[in-house]
């Protein structure tokens, strides 16, 4: 480990503490050892930590209270919370309140230290990220100016990239999922983009850009009348651009799946329905995106009535070895077969992972294994 790394450890037990520190001192760490997370939050304003290992169960302020308060002065640094007595609540707890990540005790040291090792190159990173974001400082104390800049440049270097939807049957390419990219050096992948809009209020700007991004390609490539996938961001339902019949991508709707993620919250959006009918009569047809990985559940069936149904990749993923995975897969199937929608099986990696799938009768896949996201329409053998 690098030498330099200094780790802020936080446990009511002594004994652990000092077993803890001990093991990481031998890796090169400088530690500093605390019983509480008042004492802790102390420690914090004094002086420069790279990451944070906390227990949750401590007497007056718990490991969760802990976390909310780094939360209240620093957004990025990464705290890993350990328990002796793990339970669902606190589990969601701690990812809402953004703890890195969440160890059930007894912890072995050696896994705990690629944890503090993974959480520290991602400070680090974002750091990078925010001290890239130029001249927050004078005459632009929250930065806002530097990031309408970085964001435009994100933009102009943004581009649609499209990864390959097969079908088994048909052995080949049977849709694409177009999926935004860009060359910015900062805001380099989608998410930080998405994250950039969402802070300056141009989500449905990005939107637009997008939308536009994938008529031009699809109009000018040769993709023989492919379905494409295009990822909508749930306060895209609310730009009228969307229902618009001249916007580029209503022009070509009748061959355009919308995707919707069941990771994001619906609830918000007023008359929601009513907007999936419009989208529909446009001649748009619907997806539920990442399915298996959202809070929502199949509520997003009744409220959307789906065409399609795309399982998230964590379902996929080494399913072929998992015959949990491959229940729910099957049963996810089944039902979608009742409700006429067709389902999309993502994350596909492995032969392994197709063979599974072809078995339980799953027949359109997508994932690196086929083709990964490149600009332009591959062609593809399944
Ligand atoms: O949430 P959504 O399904 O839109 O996510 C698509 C993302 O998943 C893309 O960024 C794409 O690059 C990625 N992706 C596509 N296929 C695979 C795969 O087989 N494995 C992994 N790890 N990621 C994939
Ligand atoms: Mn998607």
């Amino acid at each position: 480990m690098a030498s330099h790394l200094r780790l802020l450890l936080v446990d009511d037990e002594e004994a652990i503490l000092r077993s803890y520190t001990t093991f990481f001192v031998r890796q090169g760490a400088t530690v500093v050892a605390v019983s509480s997370g008042r004492e802790a939050l102390d420690r914090m304003q004094a002086g420069r930590f790279d990451v944070v290992v906390s227990d949750i169960a401590m007497p007056e302020m718990s490991g969760l209270e802990f976390l909310m308060n780094v939360r209240s002065f620093d957004p990025d640094m990464p705290v890993i919370l350990m328990t002796g007595a793990p339970d669902l609540e606190t589990a969601v707890s701690a990812v809402e309140y953004g703890a890195f990540h969440y160890l059930s005790k007894p912890i072995d040291p050696q896994e705990l230290l690629e944890v503090v090792k993974r959480a520290a190159r991602h400070h680090q990173e974002a750091h990078r990220k925010r001290q890239a974001l130029p001249g927050s400082g004078r005459g632009d104390p929250d930065g806002r100016a530097a990031l309408e800049a970085r964001f435009e440049s994100a933009m102009r270097l943004s581009y649609m990239a499209f990864q390959p939807i097969v079908s088994l049957r048909l052995g080949g390419v049977w849709g694409y999922e177009a999926l935004l990219r860009t060359e910015d050096p900062v805001l380099n992948t989608p998410l930080d983009i998405l994250n950039a809009a969402e802070r300056l209020g141009r989500l449905p700007e990005l939107g637009r850009a997008a939308r536009r991004m994938v008529a031009e390609a699809a109009e000018n490539a040769d993709c023989e009348g492919a379905r494409i996938f295009v990822n909508i961001h749930a306060s895209d339902l609310s730009d009228p651009e969307l229902y618009s019949p001249e916007a580029p991508l209503t022009k070509m709707a009748s061959r355009v799946v919308l995707e919707i993620t069941e990771r994001a919250s619906l609830d918000g959006i007023d008359d929601l329905f009513g907007r999936i009918s419009r989208l529909r009569a446009l001649g748009f047809e619907i997806a539920i995106d990442d399915l298996g990985a959202g809070y929502a559940g199949l509520t997003s069936f009744t409220q959307l009535h789906p065409q399609v149904a795309k399982l998230d990749m964590s379902l996929v993923r080494g399913m072929n070895a998992d015959a949990r995975r491959q229940s729910i897969v099957r049963s996810m199937k089944g039902l979608c077969d009742e409700l006429d929608i067709a389902v999309i099986a993502e994350g596909v990696e492995t032969g392994a992972e197709r063979d599974t799938l072809a078995e339980i009768g799953c027949d359109l896949l997508q994932g690196f294994f086929f083709g990964r996201p490149t600009r332009g329409f591959a062609t593809v053998t399944t």
